[in-house]
Order: structure tokens, then C-alpha cells, then sequence
């Protein structure tokens, strides 16, 4: 049995073994049915968080965390896999090849692929990326440290930098610490949009729809924002920004 954390990112479908890609979330291709041929759509299955409900507190609370992942993660991966009912070949990829070739998908399940799979691609980062007390916090440290650095000016720069992204954000998104091309950027985006579309790979990044506070924080998004901090877990996001070629 793999420990919870290289357990995390990784996806099983019924009867199909886990597998653990780079990039993380994929649906593992099933037994193939006699006579061979293609594999069953609906593969997607939502990722175990890698650590207690309760973890972050208080920073965010165990009910929010409860019916973030288990109620609105879950909704995107089952909205994800009726979108790929028929499509056994695209039901096969991982999400963030789904997401790259957005703009190459069938028109009629384009918009739900862009929803409910950069939904499903964008928490299961954002589970990863935190972690409660003696995971969680602090300043990241090695090269990516240096590259926030040579970046922000400092790694206070860069946090404000972020902020704003995520406090100037009207309505429901995301904001992201991203590499584009060999360059760390800031990009925050509306809905379950993915940076993935334009080939750009997240660091870390901060869900700003109003399920992931609301019930702690009401409308100081600003509050969540800062206590985020607390959480953000720097040596694995350190760890994707290696796997992103930083
Ligand atoms: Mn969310």
C-alpha cells in the first residue's frame, strides 16, 4: 500500500490498477472487455485527500473541506464522466490531456470537459498543495525559492501578487502561482477554468469560489486568502514545479 501522499494524484477505475503520472490525475484504463477493444468511459473517480477533513484547521474549517471534496469535487468528476459517455478514446486520457487539446474535443462536450474537468484538474492540485501543522506554512526553500525570488523580489512580492489575483477575481476562480514556458507567472482565471488550456502548468493556487470560505469567512474573502497562507504546502509545490521543468 502506497502512503496517502504517493497515493495522492493518482486515480483508480473500477477493475484498472493506479496510476500516477507526472501530472497527476488520470483515469486508469480498465480491464478491457472480451474480445479487447475499447476501454469503459467513466473512468474518472475522485482522488483521496491526502489528509484528515479537519487538518486545516482553523485556517479552513472540516465541514467546508468535508462538502468541498466529498460534495462539489465529486459533482465535477461525476459531471466529467457523463460528459465522456460514447467517447471511450477521450475517456482514456488524463484529465490535463484532456484540458491541452481542449480546443480539438468534439464541440458538443467541449464547454463540460472545460468545466467539469478543469473542476476535477484544478482540486485535485489544490488538495495536494496544502497540508495542516508541520505540513503546511512557511516559505518554500531550493529553486523554487529562487526562482519566486528572481521573480517577485521577494517571496513577500510574490504573496502579494497573488493576493491581489485572488482578491481581483469578481465572482467565482481561481488564482495560480503557474510556469509558462521557463517563466513564473501569476494568472488567476474565472470558473473552473484551467491554466492547462494554454499550456501553462500550476504551481500552487488559491480556489476562490465562495464554497471553499463561505462557511468560515462569510464574504471576507480577504480573511481566507491570508489564512491560506498557513497551509500552502511548499515542498510540494516545489515538487510540481520540478515535475514542470522549473
Ligand atoms: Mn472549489
Amino acid at each position: 500500500m502506497p502512503s496517502r501522499r504517493e497515493f495522492l494524484g493518482s486515480v483508480v477505475a473500477a477493475g484498472g490498477a493506479a496510476v500516477v503520472g507526472s501530472w497527476g490525475v488520470r483515469a486508469a484504463r480498465a480491464e478491457p472487455p472480451p474480445g479487447g477493444g475499447a476501454t469503459a468511459a467513466g473512468g474518472f473517480t475522485l482522488p483521496p485527500l491526502p489528509y484528515d477533513y479537519a487538518a486545516l484547521e482553523p485556517h479552513i474549517d472540516e465541514q467546508t473541506m468535508r462538502i468541498h471534496h466529498g460534495k462539489h469535487h465529486q459533482t465535477y468528476v461525476d459531471k466529467l464522466n457523463e460528459a465522456l459517455k460514447g467517447h471511450a478514446d477521450l475517456a482514456s486520457m488524463t484529465v490535463e490531456g484532456l484540458l491541452a487539446k481542449l480546443d480539438t474535443l468534439p464541440t458538443e462536450i467541449r464547454a463540460a470537459v472545460n468545466n467539469h474537468g478543469g473542476g476535477h484538474s484544478n482540486h485535485s492540485i489544490f488538495w495536494t498543495i496544502m497540508g495542516g501543522a508541520g505540513v503546511g506554512g512557511g516559505e518554500p526553500d531550493g529553486d523554487l525559492a529562487s526562482a519566486i525570488k528572481s521573480t517577485f523580489a521577494s517571496f513577500d512580492g510574490f504573496k502579494d501578487s497573488l493576493a491581489k489575483a485572488a482578491m481581483g477575481r469578481f465572482g467565482s476562480g481561481w488564482a495560480w502561482l503557474c510556469l509558462d514556458g521557463d517563466k513564473l507567472v501569476i494568472d488567476s482565471r474565472a470558473n473552473q477554468d484551467s491554466p492547462l488550456v494554454d499550456g501553462i502548468k500550476p504551481i500552487v493556487g488559491i480556489d476562490v469560489w465562495e464554497h471553499a470560505y463561505y462557511l468560515k469567512y462569510q464574504n471576507r474573502r480577504a480573511d481566507y486568502v491570508t489564512a491560506w497562507w498557513n497551509v500552502v504546502n511548499w515542498k510540494e509545490a516545489a515538487s510540481r514545479f520540478g515535475k514542470a521543468g522549473g
